[in-house]
């Protein structure tokens, strides 16, 4: 079976990979890896053939303690890129929480919004129609504060219920905006305010999520995984923390995983399902 994804269609058998595409100087473990038109297309056909399903192409780091950056310098930032990217094959999401660079997007042509302020922003919010008539799937990550102070003391009374609300209640806004269920993913944004046992107490309640929504999980060597460690792993060290997280959000019933390894986690959900899918068989 497939599924539409903007202007793609994707298998629905297994969960999808998101390969990141940074082109900031600052993001936490991949900034200033890829400069220029040629490095990023370069980049993203090596994503491709390593097994990416999606190509997320961001602008701005949104790591704890990042600056924010004014929508023209981002606008130049992708632009460029996701014009480089049209004739790639593969849906193109535009990973930003700025209409303008969304609609300027929106003209060249993607396949997903992925919002980290998960469609608040009225400015946003004026554009989903737009988002919608071209039929482009939109994400809606949930983040508490701001990420320049996010991590300094996030609070929650109920962590599970306040962000899996604020998800819900933005999935049925869009809904009744006229989006296909389809078209809507939903992102408990793990690190954007949140501490090691916020992370935690949401990624074990995944199921309950994802019973009536796709859910889209980004864990791909963040702090969490140094924390799993136990030690102060720098980004280098998190491959193998990442891919177990990897497998547990598919378990948990992940569709989209994002992450910056591409080979290694199409590899390991490829081991994954073959061993879940022998076991199917087996026990028959
Ligand atoms: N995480 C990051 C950025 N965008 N989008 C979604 N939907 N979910 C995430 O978990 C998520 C995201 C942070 O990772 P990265 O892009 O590698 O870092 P930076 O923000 O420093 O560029």
């Amino acid at each position: 079976m497939t599924q539409r994804l903007g202007r793609y269609g994707l298998d629905t058998g297994r969960p999808w990979v998101m390969g990141i595409l940074n082109l900031t100087p600052d993001s936490f473990s991949d900034g200033g890896l890829v400069r220029g038109i040629d490095a990023a297309r370069a980049r993203a056909q090596q994503l491709q053939a390593q097994g990416a399903d999606i190509i997320d192409v961001g602008g701005e780091s949104t790591r704890p303690g990042a600056e924010a950056v004014s929508p023209e310098e981002e606008t130049h930032r992708v632009l460029p890129v996701l014009e480089a990217l049209q004739d790639l094959g593969l849906p193109l999401s535009l990973d930003s929480r700025r209409p303008q660079v969304v609609a300027a997007a929106m003209k060249i042509g993607i396949d997903m919004v992925n919002d980290v302020t998960g469609f608040r922003d009225a400015g946003m919010q004026a554009l989903l129609g737009t988002i919608r008539d071209a039929g482009c799937a939109v994400c809606v990550m949930h983040m508490q504060g701001e990420p320049q102070t996010m991590q300094q003391a996030p609070q929650y009374a109920d962590v599970v219920t306040e962000v899996f609300g604020f998800l819900q209640q933005q999935q049925q806004h869009l809904l009744a905006c006229g989006f296909r269920a389809d078209q809507i993913f939903l992102d408990p944004g793990f690190g954007f305010g949140k501490t090691l046992a916020h992370n935690l107490a949401l990624l074990q309640a995944l199921p309950q999520l994802s019973a009536g929504s796709q859910l889209l999980v980004g864990l791909s060597r963040k702090s969490l995984i140094a924390a799993l460690l136990g030690r102060d792993a720098p980004v280098r060290e998190r491959l193998a923390g990442s891919l177990a997280a990897v497998l547990y959000a598919a378990q948990q019933g992940a569709r989209i995983v994002r992450v910056h390894d591409v080979q290694e986690t199409a590899d390991a959900l490829r081991v994954w399902q073959g061993l879940s899918s022998s076991f199917h068989m087996r026990s028959l």
